[in-house]
């Protein structure tokens, strides 16, 4: 059964254009309740691990270079199959090819500077949300 929890992250360009709040306004519509968040300024050895299976990528030196580029805010999530409705919320990776309404399509800029992540499987959600915050630091439902 699909799990409740995912992580997202709002990237730095949706903090550099004062679009972090209207985001989180859009996942709460969406259903979505907050069960932990934190703003924060990665290091490059946190980017560089977060975003590891990247690394051999074309793009990963650009990709850490922008999540360092100023604050971000993980989040924990909560809602009915959590990980595949955000994914959708979304929207796809670049927001040329986005749909209507999603958050890329809304506030992204580009396929690099795309506004949020969000977890991609069950699994990839508790790894992710133990990268960034201690069991304690989470809501329990
Ligand atoms: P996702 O965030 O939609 O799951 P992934 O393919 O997992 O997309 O890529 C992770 C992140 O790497 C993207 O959200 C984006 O910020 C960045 N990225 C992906 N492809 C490119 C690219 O072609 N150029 C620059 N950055 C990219």
């Amino acid at each position: 059964m699909a799990g409740r929890r995912t992580l997202t992250i709002v990237k730095p360009d949706a903090f550099a254009n004062g679009k972090a709040g209207l985001i989180i306004a859009l996942l709460e519509k969406s259903g979505f309740t907050i069960k932990a968040a934190r703003v924060m300024h990665l290091t490059t050895a946190q980017a560089g691990e977060f975003y590891g299976v990247h690394r051999e990528r074309g793009f990963f030196g650009e990709l850490v270079e922008f999540m360092t580029s100023g604050p971000c805010m993980p989040l924990v999530l909560e809602r009915d199959d959590a990980v595949a409705t955000l994914r959708t919320v979304i929207g796809a990776t670049d927001p040329a090819e986005a749909a209507e309404g999603t958050v890329r399509k809304l506030y992204a800029e580009s396929k690099g500077r795309n506004a949020i992540h969000a977890s991609d499987s069950d699994e990839n959600a508790a790894i992710e949300a133990a990268f960034f915050f201690a069991g304690t630091d989470v809501l329990a439902s």
